[in-house]
């Protein structure tokens, strides 16, 4: 398969023009369709899914490493430097590996994801992400058989973040995955946006994306991968475990200790507009709930 050529791909071009679009990807009509956009018909039956603008996606970010205001990370992640750039997959591992972003985006074909995000904070948005399934990545490590979990490690560079410069987190950013949720087809690397290069304050030059937990849990800039036999303590956890667990799953059953989860507000609406009911799962349970059968996700939040 032909690889997406950012440069010669703007996002206007593609969404004006769809079919342009699949073609530059080098995928048929019939991938697609059995690719990206079951992922957004899946995802919700909200009727509003309509693309969240570029602009939005760009401007209104969560990336305290940059601050702890939305607008923080667009205005002072424009000159972090995202190369060279190396991701670690090591821990429980036969042979702990080193790679660079150019060799992960020349081996790993990125595809358009179109998936929702739900910020624990009562938001969303709807994203075409450019990026691969988590599990081809992993498929270049042998796991041992203690590999019962991920952890994910943002990068530390405090003379780069002016955020790390204060505590309101533990440094670097740390998230985890449970195996089976890592393996999961929708657990996608992020390699771009809107068919462009991935943009710093969105977590350049890859992220991870999990689509039906809470936002915190897609970590950016991600420079390790560690495979590990308990279950770690993510930043937020460690920030406050009565709020957020392991888990975080969309649910709107279950309340954050000081807000509803009930309903969200989509980003780029009317500030009017009303609030739209949360779906389980992020509106991904078809596809995930399995991975929780047998679990009470209130206790596992
Ligand atoms: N390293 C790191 N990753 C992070 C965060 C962060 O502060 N640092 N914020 C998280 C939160 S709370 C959300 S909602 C999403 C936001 O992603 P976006 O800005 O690309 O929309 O990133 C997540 N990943
Ligand atoms: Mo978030």
């Amino acid at each position: 398969m032909k690889k997406i050529n950012y440069s010669e791909v703007t996002p206007e071009k593609i969404y004006n023009n769809r079919r342009f679009f699949i073609k530059s990807l080098g995928l048929g009509v019939s991938s697609i369709a059995m690719t990206a956009l079951p992922l957004i018909n899946n995802a919700n039956s909200n009727e509003d899914n309509e693309l969240t603008s570029y602009k939005d996606i760009t401007t209104y970010n969560n990336y305290y490493e940059f601050g702890t205001a939305k607008g923080d990370p667009y205005k002072y992640a424009q000159n972090f430097k995202t190369n060279p750039w190396n991701i670690t997959i090591d821990g429980e591992v036969e042979k702990p590996i080193q790679i660079s972003i150019e060799e992960i985006l020349e081996t790993f074909v990125s595809e358009e994801r179109i998936q929702r995000l739900r910020c624990v904070e009562g938001w969303s948005m709807v994203i075409p992400w450019m990026g691969f399934s988590l599990s081809q990545l992993l498929s270049k490590v042998t796991l041992t058989s203690k590999a019962k979990f991920v952890e994910f490690e943002s990068v530390y560079d405090p003379e780069q973040m002016r955020g790390q410069k204060y505590p309101v987190l533990q440094w670097p950013y740390r998230e985890g995955l449970r195996i089976d949720e890592a393996m999961h087809p929708l657990t996608t690397v992020v390699t771009g946006l809107y068919g462009k290069k991935l943009p710093n304050q969105n977590g350049a030059p890859l992220r991870i994306f999990i689509p039906w937990k809470y936002g915190f849990k897609s970590a950016k800039a991600i420079v390790k991968i560690k495979l590990v036999e308990k279950m770690p303590t993510s930043s937020w956890m460690r920030a406050s475990p009565r709020e957020y667990g392991f888990y975080s799953n969309v649910n709107p059953d279950v309340d954050h200790p000081r807000w509803s989860q009930a309903t969200e507000r989509i980003i780029g609406n009317d500030i009017f507009a009303p609030r739209v009911k949360t779906l389980m799962f992020n509106g991904y349970g078809d596809d995930v709930a399995s991975l929780y059968t047998g679990m009470d996700l209130k206790k596992y939040f």
